[in-house]
């Protein structure tokens, strides 16, 4: 048994004696040893979800052999290692993924059809494992595939978040947010790590001892215990860990003493207090209560992953006497995803100067060897800002030491490069400008200790280093690099879709595009070719038909498969322009209405679809959502016209519903403001199951169009050089809106969706342009250019 080629000097794992390898593996009979004797549920049923945890426990059993062996390999090997510190995971369904990995999906289908049920009514039983937002933490969980695939020795580190993001409902007002409770009953695909165990500090103070040695001391000890998820590369026995934290007191904090007095709460203080940790993703952060939880959670998050990653390092080398720690960044490297885990950076130093006696400048050696930065968004609010008041109250020793970092900083900046200092006020990590609110700026604290920066699209990075950056970019021009993001192919095509893949194996005779897309570029050859057409249609139409079922099951309302299917799922935000897609539609529906009989037959019917969770406490969010919903019921409702027009909002959109929108999708849209969406990574999915996109020259829509060409990509709207002058015009009352913009607006104001007040939704589009205030995001500006656009793609459908 190998490993197949790896490009990184081929790790091999060596075969070690399995008592399940799949040759001899009898799956049903394993199946149904876990559901007779994993004792979940009692014994008397074998329905779906009983069936379900069983067969995932099967799995599993598989996984683990692969898994340690993969431990004891590295173990061995000792290569550089990656870890991956993010706080989101947006993991999505395990079964489908790790049988398809494995190799095995034929043989557990039939395994369970002879137990008398479908793989894919058993997959469905699962829940997603949703511990992520959106775009950032998908994107974490795609490079956990890709690395387990690639080979590579990775890790991924995170937090086991109690409710991951919430469930959203629906309702006549619009939104609703609902716990999601993942872990209601458990997951078969994480493992306790009771040895692993490492205590937290938060609060306390610092000592100084009579050496001058600074040490934190006091406060409260919460621990961080491992949970490992093995994720299991395609076609390798590489299998790496996600290790996820959870937070627990120790049996001593329980105060029995108070307990007996009948204090119950007073009895329990820590544990509960250990509990709110890993309560919930992303909790409010509006209160100061909220913003201390939040802070504990990325410092637990990084004081438990480098302590790990410490313990590691030594455990490797412990029958080597001889090891330096200057060799630590030529075996770890750590990856920061966002500014979420920057804590790392003073740990770290902390970790090396006050526990294992370095001196500074070995402790800044080693940490900004071996620290990276990725850098997710341009958007002020989304730049992490840190009360200094709240650090020091927290995390008193990390305070302490990035107050070092800033004055050699700026020691550095006086002594070697005096011109930069009048820049000093902007590049400096700590920013006192208002004195009553002094705060940290995470971005610049990881800019100055990172060995490299990266943005994720070409064009993102370029505006890292000429606008966001800039001036740090002038000091260090080769710290900033661009690392273009990607998806798996494995779950955005091959489990997705298996008709359309299928078909690209036939017509490439082989089946390694999985693993290198490239390869794809040998369809063109055959790009005339009426059979492959003919093929490619029908499995498009199958997933049309599939996606129609369910938008039937979960909205009730009928969709038409040959009508365009017409697609935007992402994240409800107003850059990523949502409201501009809606008018349009809504522009639309009001020119079919207009229309008479002959002329809306010559129309293409159109299915749009919106789908997406706006954040809680972001009432314009929420307000589309609302829009959305009441534009389909009068659309939808409308005899006149529901034959060309219909509107559908998608409910709960996660990991598993994209699995099911994606494949069916012809025209997808990826229309935000030029210069806001750093990269976006569905327009990826979408044009790989050979959908079209409609969509403006921002983020990785860029590149992506220079690869499925002009042709396959509707252009409009203002480019990101021209945004600012825009904004400008517009503040200056230079702007004449379109008449179908006003027009579209005007049909909303006047009720023709209901009697919502929608007008405070519409007002953001008007007046002054300025961050917070009128059309910040050009909707007006790049209105007439969408629909023009959109009339293009509906000509081109026919
Ligand atoms: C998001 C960007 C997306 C990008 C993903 C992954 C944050 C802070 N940023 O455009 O908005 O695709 O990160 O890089 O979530």
């Amino acid at each position: 048994e190998t490993n197949g080629t790896a490009p990184c000097g081929a790790l091999k794992i060596p075969a070690v004696a399995n008592p399940l390898a799949e040759e001899s593996l009898d799956i049903a009979s394993n199946i149904t040893y876990h559901a007779r004797y994993s004792p979940h549920f009692s014994p008397l049923k074998f329905d779906p979800e009983q069936a379900y945890y069983a067969t995932a426990e099967s799995v599993r059993d598989l996984l683990i052999q692969r898994w340690n062996d993969t431990f004891f390999h590295f173990h061995k090997v000792d290569p550089k290692q990656t870890y991956y510190l993010s706080m989101e995971y947006l993991q999505g369904r395990a079964l489908t993924n790790a049988i398809g990995n494995l190799g095995l999906s034929g043989a557990y289908a039939d395994a369970l059809t002879k137990l008398g049920h479908e793989l894919e009514d058993i997959a469905d039983q699962e829940k997603d494992a949703a511990l992520g937002n959106g775009g950032l933490g998908r994107l974490a969980s795609c490079f956990l595939d890709s690395m387990a695939t690639l080979n590579l020795p990775a890790w991924g580190y995170g937090l086991r978040y109690r409710y991951g993001l919430f469930k959203q409902r629906i309702s006549k007002d619009g939104q609703e947010e609902v716990a999601e409770d993942w872990l209601e009953k458990f997951s078969p695909w994480e493992v306790v790590r009771h040895d692993i165990k490492y205590p937290i500090r938060f609060f306390g103070h610092v000592e100084v001892s009579p050496t001058g040695c600074r040490k934190w001391v006091g406060g409260e000890i919460i621990y961080a215990l491992a949970y490992d998820v093995p994720i299991p590369g395609y076609k390798t026995k590489n299998t790496i860990s996600l290790r996820l934290w959870e937070a627990k007191s120790s049996a001593e904090d329980f105060n029995l003493f108070l307990f007996n007095e009948g204090q119950y709460e007073a009895a329990a203080q820590l544990h509960s207090k250990a509990q709110q940790i890993c309560a919930v993703l992303y909790p409010g952060d509006a209160t100061e209560n909220g913003k201390l939880l939040r802070l504990k959670q990325q410092f637990f998050l990084c004081s438990a992953s480098l302590q790990d990653i410490i313990m590691r390092f030594k455990e490797r080398r412990a029958d080597n006497l001889s090891w330096k720690w200057s060799e630590f960044p030529s075996k770890v490297a750590v990856q920061l995803n966002d500014t979420h885990p920057t804590l790392a950076i003073p740990e770290l130093m902390r970790l090396l100067i006050d526990d294992e006696g370095l001196g500074w400048d070995e402790a800044w050696d080693v940490t900004s060897r071996t620290v990276a930065y990725t850098n997710h968004t341009v958007l002020p609010e989304a730049l992490e800002k840190w009360s200094q008041a709240i650090m020091y109250k927290l995390l008193p020793r990390h305070m302490e030491i990035i107050e070092e970092i800033d004055k050699r900083f700026m020691a550095m900046i006086s002594s070697t490069l005096s011109s930069m200092e009048r820049k000093l006020s902007t590049m400096r990590i700590l920013d006192n400008s208002n004195p009553l609110k002094p705060v940290v700026r995470m971005a610049n604290l990881c800019v100055v200790s990172s060995h490299t920066v990266n943005g994720v699209a070409q064009l993102h990075s370029d505006i890292l280093k000429s606008e966001l950056f800039a001036d740090y970019c002038s000091i260090w021009p080769t710290k900033f690099q661009n690392k273009t993001n990607g998806i798996t192919p494995r779950r955005w095509i091959r489990f997705c879709s298996p008709e359309l893949s299928d078909i690209i194996t036939k017509w490439l005779k082989t089946d390694e595009w999985i693993t290198n897309l490239d390869l794809l570029s040998g369809l063109r050859q055959f790009a005339d070719n009426a059979e492959l057409h003919a093929e490619w249609a029908s499995a498009k139409m199958a997933n049309k038909h599939r996606l129609a079922q369910y938008v039937l099951n979960v909205t009730g309302v009928a969709i038409d498969p040959n009508s365009l299917f017409d697609i935007q799922v992402k994240r409800i935000h107003e850059y990523k322009r949502q409201l501009m897609n809606i008018l349009g539609t809504v522009y639309r529906y009001k020119k079919l209405k207009e229309m008479t009989i002959e002329e809306r037959k010559k129309i293409t019917p159109r299915t749009v679809m919106l789908g997406g969770k706006a954040f809680a406490t972001y009432t314009n969010a929420k307000r589309i959502v609302k829009l959305v919903n009441d534009v389909g019921s009068v659309v939808n409702d409308d005899p006149e016209v529901n034959n060309y027009l219909k509107v559908v909002f998608i409910p709960n959109y996660n990991v598993s519903v994209a699995e099911m929108l994606i494949p069916g999708s012809e025209l997808s849209q990826h229309i935000s403001t030029a210069g806001m969406e750093a990269s976006g990574t569905s327009n990826m999915k979408f044009s790989l199951n050979g959908c079209i996109i409609i969509g403006t020259l921002d983020g990785a829509n860029v590149e992506i169009r220079e690869e499925i060409g002009e042709d396959n990509f509707f252009l409009f709207g203002a480019k990101a050089d021209e945004v600012p002058k825009l904004r400008k015009e517009r503040e200056d009352g230079l702007f004449k809106p379109d008449p179908r913009f006003e027009e579209a607006k005007q049909f909303i104001r006047d009720g023709a969706f209901g009697s919502y007040d929608y007008n405070p939704l519409l007002d953001s589009l008007e007046g002054n342009c300025g961050y917070g205030r009128g059309d910040y995001f050009l909707v007006g500006h790049d209105f007439p250019s969408y629909i023009e656009a959109q009339s293009r793609v509906d000509e081109a459908y026919k």
